[in-house]
């Protein structure tokens, strides 16, 4: 199954489009890719062609459907993943060359802090659980009503309601809201399908840092297709992923150069090992990796 993502690799790294990107860094790119993997069996599509630290992936999963923005959580778990964005943001801000060991202490130790220099904005966790809804204030105003809309659990409900359905999805692009985000969202929809007993999970992906990101996104993707199918008493099918502007970076050539020498190894599973009582009590212990033997991590520079 890892074969489709080394042949995506080999094509964007032989003729993607060669650009400076907002990051400054530079890509080659594509438009437009799709890959499919089966879940059946318990099977997850973990890379095995370098080692993929799952739990972070499955920690900054658990983080968005907390409906958390603020980095701190996360750093305080040790996952590191989100705190460039706003350390680059108070670099820029105040000036001071503050080094990202100390910056995460301080984010930490100092819950003020925290809350002025953690938060990326409005991002995944704000939507996907508390998208803002607006009523009528009189005047012609409108004002913002204290409980957003919860479209996760309101894709639960539908999915054991209307399984037939075709709206059985949840996003994190909000138009009005975008400005205010750090990024705006990568991974931004994702929609489930039911089919013979079974749940389909498909995401597409606006852009996608396929050296880097894209293992933790299909991971994350595959998580969470596979909780949705356990709170819906249903068995997983297969996750769909299509990207839409998938690029590599140009300072990955080292990490590109190396993954596709190497050949997949192995088939990894991911196992839950209790049924919560919703899809919001999950916990990182709750899941478990099996038959994951991958070669070994191979590090590169993430473009901020
Ligand atoms: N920006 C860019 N340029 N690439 C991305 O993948 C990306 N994301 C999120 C938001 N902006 C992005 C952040 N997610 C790593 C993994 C996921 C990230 C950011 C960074 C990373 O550095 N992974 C390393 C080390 C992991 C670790 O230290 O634990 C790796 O080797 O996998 C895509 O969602």
């Amino acid at each position: 199954y890892e074969q489709q993502y080394l042949d995506l690799m080999r094509r964007i790294w032989t003729q993607g489009d060669e650009r400076i990107d907002r990051t400054g860094v530079g890509t080659r790119s594509l438009l437009g890719a799709m890959m499919r993997f089966s879940l059946a069996g318990d099977h997850v599509p973990l890379l095995t062609t370098k080692r993929i630290y799952w739990k972070v992936a499955a920690r900054e999963m658990l983080w968005f459907l907390s409906g958390d923005t603020n980095i701190r959580e996360l750093v305080r778990q040790g996952v590191h993943i989100w705190t460039d964005w706003p350390l680059d943001a108070y670099r820029k801000a105040t000036g001071e060359d503050i080094d990202r060991d100390t910056f995460e202490r301080r984010i930490i130790d100092d819950t003020g802090f925290a809350a002025r220099w953690g938060d990326l904005g409005p991002v995944y966790g704000a939507q996907w659980v508390n998208w803002p809804v607006y009523e009528p204030a009189g005047d012609g105003l409108y004002r913002r009503a204290e409980k957003g809309r919860n479209q996760i659990a309101e894709l639960v409900e539908s999915i054991r309601a209307t399984p037939g359905s075709r709206r059985l999805l949840f996003t994190g692009w909000n138009v009005a809201e975008v400005p205010r985000m750090a990024l705006p969202p990568c991974h931004m929809t994702y929609q489930f399908q039911v089919a013979d007993g079974r749940l389909n999970g498909l995401l597409f992906q606006r852009s996608c840092d396929l050296g880097l990101g894209f293992a933790f996104n299909i991971f994350g993707l595959s998580m969470i297709t596979r909780m949705l199918a356990q709170q819906c008493d249903l068995e997983p099918g297969e996750v769909v992923w299509q990207g839409g502007d998938v690029h590599l970076y140009l300072n990955h050539a080292d990490l590109v150069e190396e993954q596709l020498r190497r050949t997949p190894s192995g088939a990894p599973k991911l196992r839950i090992n209790r049924r919560p009582s919703s899809i919001f009590d999950y916990g990182i212990d709750d899941f478990e990796v099996l038959d994951y033997a991958p070669q070994s991590h191979i590090a590169a520079p993430v473009a901020v």
